[in-house]
């Protein structure tokens, strides 16, 4: 409760404490976290990075104020105030700029909307390692959007120059270094992938087989996920499962087929309620970012 939060570029601004913040307001979000550089190990360029196929995601329950309610109790947003710039609370290590290593990414004001200063994770504290004691949550934007150990929330006229918002996390051309004149990763995109059956469980019996997957919409809810056992030359409507914890959150979705013995490659390819449907190649760039291909992300399974 004593974590400090400075609150700049509202026309009242102040810290606040966590305590304080507690007191402003309280909702919840089930949101799909996901790190831009989930599906990296499917460029064939081999991009420097973690080698994350689908492992770097998770659809996280978070609690706390929304920040529309913090900035409603500082008087608003000051005049120019186009971005929301969070910085994060490492402590930074001597003798190097500042510029070149502090966590701090702007967004633009509109993902105010929907964001929260966190201080709950599936009804618990945040623990340190996911950000606690308070977390910037900007639903629908990739992981480095959301940050952890939050010191300052800065309404701002332009976007932070910190190298991990100039340069970092941009999608550059593909032998290109990053620069602030290409997009930086922000929205997620639709997206959906299979975790089961995979070809690491093992022989698979011949018969029915449920092929069950997750499904989001990034920004927007996913309407539904088509499933193909042929490597997407035919496609059949499957089923979501589960409850629907929103529009950032992620649906289970289940196919049941019945394989026959042999190799099967298998797909999923989601549509978000604005129709927009999961592409088939990724859009190439240097740092393996955003890749929501459902080609990549076919599984290939022999059947006994
Ligand atoms: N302060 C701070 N926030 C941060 C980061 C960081 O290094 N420092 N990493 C970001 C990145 S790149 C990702 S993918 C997510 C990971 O969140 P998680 O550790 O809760 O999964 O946190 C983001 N927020
Ligand atoms: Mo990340």
């Amino acid at each position: 409760d004593a974590w400090q939060l400075q609150v700049e570029g509202v026309r009242q601004p102040r810290s606040l404490s966590v305590r304080e913040l507690k007191s402003l307001g309280l909702e919840t979000v089930a949101m799909v976290l996901q790190c831009s550089g989930n599906g990296r190990a499917f460029f064939p360029s081999k991009p420097s990075g973690t080698a994350w196929t689908v492992g770097a995601a998770g659809c996280v329950v978070w609690s706390g104020v929304p920040v529309r309610e913090v900035v409603k109790a500082l008087g608003g947003v000051a005049d120019g105030g186009l971005y929301m710039t969070g910085t994060g609370g490492e402590v930074l290590p001597a003798g190097l700029d500042p510029k070149s290593v502090i966590v701090e990414r702007s967004v633009p004001l509109s993902a105010m909307e929907d964001a929260l200063l966190a201080w709950e994770m599936n009804g618990e504290p945040i623990p340190l390692a996911h950000g606690g004691p308070l977390r910037l949550i900007v639903p629908g934007y990739t992981g480095v959007n959301n940050i952890k150990y939050i010191k300052q929330l800065a309404f701002t006229p332009r976007e932070s120059e910190a190298h991990i918002m100039s340069h970092g996390y941009r999608i550059s051309p593909p032998g290109s270094k990053g620069d602030p004149s290409q997009p930086s990763v922000q929205e997620m995109s639709v997206k959906s992938w299979i975790n089961s059956p995979l070809p690491e469980d093992g022989g698979q019996a011949a018969g029915l087989v449920q092929i069950h997957g997750v499904a989001f919409g990034g920004m927007d809810a996913v309407k539904g996920v088509e499933v193909s056992t042929d490597g997407g030359k035919s496609w059949q409507a499957a089923r979501l499962v589960g409850p629907d914890l929103g529009k950032y959150a992620w649906r289970q979705f289940v196919l049941q087929a019945r394989l026959p013995k042999g190799t099967h490659v298998l797909a999923s390819r989601a549509t978000d309620a604005r129709g927009r449907v999961q592409p088939e190649t990724r859009g190439e760039n240097q740092s393996g970012y955003n890749n929501t291909s459902w080609a990549d992300h076919a599984v290939t399974v022999t059947v006994a």
